[in-house]
């Protein structure tokens, strides 16, 4: 026992007068007395060895011997963190660290990933095909005629060396894959990306996106069509949007209609976006055309169907404010920052 105070008493005179030099020399120090096979660790395990009444004595100045030698640890290291040590400069290691920037979405992202949400609580789930597709795809099986002026060199891109290919101009072609391989009830939306050969401006891009959305059911109705559309702007825009259904032309549909909402930008009073109309379009549709369930052999007796599709630009716009289609590509950070913490 007193061997034991008069080695702890030669310690702390260590300690006293004796101080680290550098971070190597105080590791040195803190694997020596705190350790787990150190110092401190092994007078704790000495405790076993005193006689019974000495061993509050002991315990008490072994436990100011262990709180010496940590204060000790503490103070020196407060004034090693950033000094020299033989690597060259030291690094402060207590200092915060630099923060990481949050990612953002794109709001192409945010805004497919709140459609592919409201439709699939619906019962839509999502398909997706190839960029480059073969012309039977795109076209023909969609009862886009030989002679159709979409198929124009001037408005698809074509693959040079296999002229049967081309890159998707909307994404239909998922929709027609979907029907090739698999049969009614179909309930899907397709959202992706879609080429066409436009010159790139403000209010056109070669590349842009899209989501269609195929239902081919027994006894689907037109009404189905717009209480389906209603919802989804109601839930994109909210429950005061007002609508108008406009009857239109698609080759793929029969009756088809496009439908406009009341314009976001300027709540109705007049502006660029909605052409000083108060209204704006936002998608077509139909019911798809007889003719096209018959490609995929579906029986058009037995089987109708509703279509859509929209431009996610377009949603976007109106949702955001983004005013030209081209700030959608060009990654400036000043621009996609804008959406952090957006939904
Ligand atoms: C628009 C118009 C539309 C469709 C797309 C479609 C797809 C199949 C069958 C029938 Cl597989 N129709 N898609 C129908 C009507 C309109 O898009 O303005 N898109 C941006």
């Amino acid at each position: 026992m007193e061997q034991l105070l008069q080695q702890i008493e030669a310690y702390r005179q260590e300690i006293g007068s004796t101080q680290p030099d550098g971070a190597e020399a105080l590791e040195a120090y803190r694997i020596k007395f705190l350790g787990t096979k150190g110092i401190v660790k092994n007078l704790f395990a000495e405790m076993k060895n005193v006689p019974v009444d000495k061993k509050k004595e002991f315990g008490q100045v072994l436990n100011e011997f262990k709180q010496l030698a940590e204060a000790k640890y503490e103070e020196w290291k407060s004034h090693t963190s950033g000094a020299q040590t033989s690597d060259g400069p030291g690094i402060d290691l207590s200092l915060p660290g630099d923060p990481l920037p949050l990612g953002t979405h794109h709001p192409i992202t945010l805004v497919r990933n709140q459609i592919v949400h409201i439709f699939g609580r619906l019962g839509f789930s999502v398909e997706e095909g190839p960029e480059i597709e073969d012309d039977w795809h795109n076209f023909t099986a969609l009862n886009l005629p030989e002679n159709h002026p979409a198929r124009d060199m001037q408005d698809t891109f074509y693959i040079h060396q296999k002229p049967d290919w081309l890159l998707r101009t909307h994404t239909s072609s998922v929709q027609a894959r979907v029907m090739e391989r698999q049969k009614p009830p179909i309930r899907i939306i397709c959202p992706g990306r879609v080429y066409r050969n436009e010159t790139i401006s403000a209010r056109a891009h070669c590349f842009f996106h899209q989501t269609e959305g195929l239902y081919v059911d027994e006894n689907v109705s037109f009404a189905d069509l717009k209480q389906t559309l209603y919802f989804f702007v109601q839930e994109m825009f909210g429950k005061d949007v007002k609508v108008r259904f406009r009857p239109s032309y698609f080759p793929f549909t029969e009756p088809s209609a496009e439908m406009d909402i009341n314009c976001r930008i300027c709540g109705g009073s007049g502006c660029n976006v909605c052409k000083h109309t108060g209204w704006v379009e936002i998608l077509g549709s139909g019911m798809v055309h007889p003719k096209m369930l018959e490609n995929f052999g579906i029986d058009p007796n037995k089987y109708t169907g509703f279509a859509f599709g929209m431009g996610i630009e377009r949603i976007c716009q109106l949702k955001y404010r983004v005013n030209d289609l081209r700030l959608y590509s060009q990654n400036d950070v000043r621009f996609l920052r804008q959406f952090t913490g957006a939904v």
